[in-house]
């Protein structure tokens, strides 16, 4: 194969810690291992005077290549236009939208330096593979620039349907640059059908049923990739976690009581101040709980410079504090809520013991969480995962037991039942859910959309 080229908005450098890195960085950096390449993006540093110039590194066959940003260019293009536009946007919360034209011409601008600087590292025949909302324009920069090389992109985030599409300015501008790449791929079908019925209906193009469409001038393919994880490695750091020193302590301190937990970066979009709700309604209306149910709930802070994400934590605390306020007892505090990371290893240690994986985003382009809980389970005695019906990994992860979000009487529900679900049934639906992520690993799903980018 040719040499790949990744694009993304934070590059993890050699240096990095991998036990730290998510999945997706690991299997990216093996993809680039692989064949041989090149891992382009953000440094991750502001400075006054960013250069054009890229500070450099290599790793066995993988080269990186990092630039800096300004501090006007962080404000406009991450915090504003990626973070504070885009990210509401594709998740449905059109009232948190901050527009502001400065954030969409920053936006404009950082992709088109990103091109610049790129398009000096990139070789005829190499493969190129842009990450994220944050670089939707960037193959359109490259293709200014004279580029022909095979471009794809992938979106990690859902798409929203067009009526939603069309509250941003600048929509019919952000889908024609979108249609420079060679392959657009997402989620899931409907997100797919989401950008597919915005060719049809708001930009007078065609879609063929292979996912191949013409818009804009140009010829390219869609498709559904939906995301996987590294499967066996969960499942071991599971199965090891089970004996390790953190796995006692947890166990230790929760004594004979059933734990539920909760993971997920602090964002607005994973529902967190409802789940607490449910759990606030579960302990109300099911008071033979009280006193038997931990509710765990880990949330690293995120995003922390932007306005909506440090409201959320005022709120969060606020709710933490109502329901330890009203049901703890001396010897038992229903929530435990956790403002930081741990370790993979730590993190699986959770799952394994965790009787039920609380995952009720209100819209999420896949969640990986959901499908971490499951292979870090006890094959023997495994936990129940409740999802949101809002969530891509819903598609999949049919032995779940789904959920609405939004209902938190029904969520409340949903928690009873996991909580008293035999193990017969507990251990059907793990099968089921564990069969589709032995099938569909993260490497199936790199690889699936490589090939497809070649083809
Ligand atoms: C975006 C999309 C899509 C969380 N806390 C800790 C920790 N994590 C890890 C989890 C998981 C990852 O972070 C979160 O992934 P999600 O998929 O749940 O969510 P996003 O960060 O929003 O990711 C999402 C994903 O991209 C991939 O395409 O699924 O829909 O929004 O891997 O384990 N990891 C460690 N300590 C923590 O405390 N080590």
């Amino acid at each position: 194969m040719a040499r790949l080229v990744i694009v993304s908005n934070r590059v993890s450098m050699p240096r990095e810690r991998l036990s730290r890195a998510g999945g997706l960085a690991v299997a990216l950096r093996e993809a680039l291992n692989q064949y041989g390449g090149l891992w382009f993006g953000w440094s991750g540093e502001t400075v006054a005077e960013p250069s054009n110039e890229p500070r450099r590194a290599r790793q066995g066959k993988v080269d990186f290549a990092v630039i800096d940003l300004s501090p006007e260019e962080h404000q406009q293009f991450y915090l504003e236009f990626a973070n504070s536009i885009l990210w509401p946007l594709c998740h449905y919360r059109l009232g948190l939208i901050d527009f502001r034209r400065a954030a969409w011409d920053g936006y404009l601008a950082v992709n088109d330096r990103f091109a610049e600087v790129l398009s000096k590292l990139l070789r005829p025949d190499d493969i190129v593979w842009v990450h994220d909302y944050h670089f939707i324009p960037l193959a359109a920069a490259l293709r200014r620039r004279g580029l022909a090389n095979k471009i794809g992109f992938f979106l990690h985030i859902p798409f929203p349907a067009p009526e939603v599409l069309a509250a941003l300015p600048g929509h019919e501008r952000l889908v024609r640059d979108l249609c420079a790449y060679d392959l657009v791929g997402f989620q899931t079908k409907t997100d797919m059908r989401a950008l597919t019925e915005y060719i049809l209906h708001e930009a007078n193009g065609q879609v063929g049923d292979d996912g191949h469409v013409l818009a804009f001038g140009r010829s390219l393919r869609v498709g559904a990739f939906p995301i996987g994880i590294d499967t066996e490695d969960f499942a071991r750091l599971g199965e090891q976690a089970q004996n390790s020193l953190d796995a006692q302590r947890l166990r230790d301190s929760l004594g004979d009581r059933k734990l539920v937990l909760g993971v997920d970066r602090l964002d607005y979009s994973k529902g967190i101040p409802q789940r607490f709700d449910a759990f606030y309604n579960m302990l109300s209306k099911h008071p033979e709980w009280r006193g038997k149910v931990t509710f765990m709930q880990i949330a690293p802070i995120s995003r922390g410079e932007v306005t909506q994400y440090r409201k959320l934590r005022g709120e969060l605390d606020a709710l933490t504090g109502r329901i330890n306020g009203k049901f703890a007892e001396f010897d038992w505090a229903p929530v435990r809520y956790l403002n930081k990371s741990f370790p993979r290893n730590q993190l699986a240690a959770f799952y394994r013991i965790a009787a039920v994986g609380l995952v009720t985003p209100l819209r999420d382009g896949m969640n990986l969480v959901a499908k971490e809980y499951v292979a870090a389970q006890n094959p023997e005695d495994p936990g129940v995962l409740i999802l949101s019906r809002f969530a891509g990994a819903v598609r999949e992860m049919g032995g779940a037991v789904i959920v609405n979000p939004y209902d938190p009487e029904q969520v409340a529900e949903a928690l009873v039942r996991a909580l008293s679900m035999p193990l017969d049934e507990r251990r059907q639906r793990w099968q089921y859910n564990m069969d589709v992520l032995r099938a569909n690993t993260i490497t199936h799903w790199r690889e699936s959309f490589l090939k497809a980018l070649q083809a």
